[in-house]
């Protein structure tokens, strides 16, 4: 059979990596943890069909130089580091071209004991990560996205749902007071990076972004008498274009996750639906999922870019 490789690419995935930063003045520490995964493209094809290892960057030598990086430069902004280790492996190997790097930062928030910041204990507030994708292509450039995944959000009004389409597969009641809960998976792509040095003149620009996206998506949560998930998520990545002049596109996915009413009235009648309504069902599936990507010119994107 006539067969030919037509996309590869290999590495590590998965390497787990703690940095420790120790202020000798003060004795406070400051702690980064993260999950890194980074894949090489190039001149590796020999490597699959011929079986040619001499192509081929070992993927335990990829998660030793991710170690040695990390030791020789900063973590932090993760957009830095992912760009500092793609653009060493395109560097160092005349047949890589293209690198691949995902890193996901877990939450270490310094602990408050007696009131005050603790100088080297933390703790883990909840799931969420500030993850980044960074695509280091030869005579290309950097290409950066930059996401918020796993905060878990709910509010228990100001939430509402009708006016959808009613027909014969419809059961769902409209409603004009819900409770709306989701984990907000968000992420919002750069402006194409000429090299590390772009990257690195952009340096303040990624923590503010981040911290501005979080902001910007609970804000509007909160305060928004959401009509749809649709149209909150769409104000909420309109108000993060608006804020980041070097943001090209923001995407949200939105997992609905339902909370139903519970009919309790078989008990003595007791009243709990509708405004009377006090104790609900968190549900764990099904759920709505509805995602967007938002673009300044207003142009829509081919959905199977989604
Ligand atoms: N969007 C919502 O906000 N709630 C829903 C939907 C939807 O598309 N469908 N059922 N409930």
């Amino acid at each position: 059979m006539a067969s030919k490789l037509a996309a590869a690419r290999y590495g590590k995935d998965n390497v787990r990596l703690y940095k420790v930063r120790r202020d000798q003045e003060t004795g406070v520490h400051t702690v980064v943890e993260m999950t890194v995964c980074v894949l090489l493209e190039g001149d590796i094809d020999t490597s699959y069909t011929q079986g040619d290892n001499s192509v081929v960057v070992a993927t335990d030598s990829i998660k030793n130089t991710i170690y040695i990086m990390a030791k020789l430069h900063p973590v932090t902004p993760p957009e830095l580091f992912g760009s500092i280790v793609g653009t060493h492996f395109i560097e160092k190997y005349n047949h890589i071209h293209v690198a691949h790097v995902n890193i996901v930062t877990h939450r270490w928030t310094r602990m408050t004991i007696d009131g005050q910041p603790h100088p080297h204990s933390f703790l883990r507030d909840g799931n969420e990560t500030r993850n980044v994708q960074v695509d280091v292509t030869e005579g290309k450039g950097i290409d950066i996205k930059s996401a918020i995944s796993g905060l878990l959000v709910l509010k228990s009004t100001n939430s509402q749902f009708w006016g959808f389409v009613r027909d014969e597969f419809t059961t769902l009641p409209e409603t004009w007071d819900r409770v709306l809960s989701t984990e907000v998976d968000a992420n919002w792509q750069w402006k194409s990076f000429d090299n590390l040095d772009a990257v690195k003149a952009a340096i303040p620009k990624f923590d503010e972004t981040w911290s501005a996206a979080r902001d910007i998506t609970l804000k509007t949560f909160a305060e928004d008498n959401s009509a749809s998930v649709q149209n909150t998520m769409y104000k909420m990545a309109e108000g993060i274009l608006a804020a980041a002049p070097l943001v090209e596109t923001v995407e949200y996915s939105l997992p609905n996750k339902h909370y139903f009413e519970v009919d309790l009235s078989w008990h003595k009648g007791i009243k709990n639906t509708g405004k009377d309504a006090e104790v609900y069902v968190p549900q764990s599936a099904p759920n709505g999922l509805i995602k967007c990507t938002v673009a300044r010119s207003g142009e829509r994107i081919e959905s199977a870019k989604l």
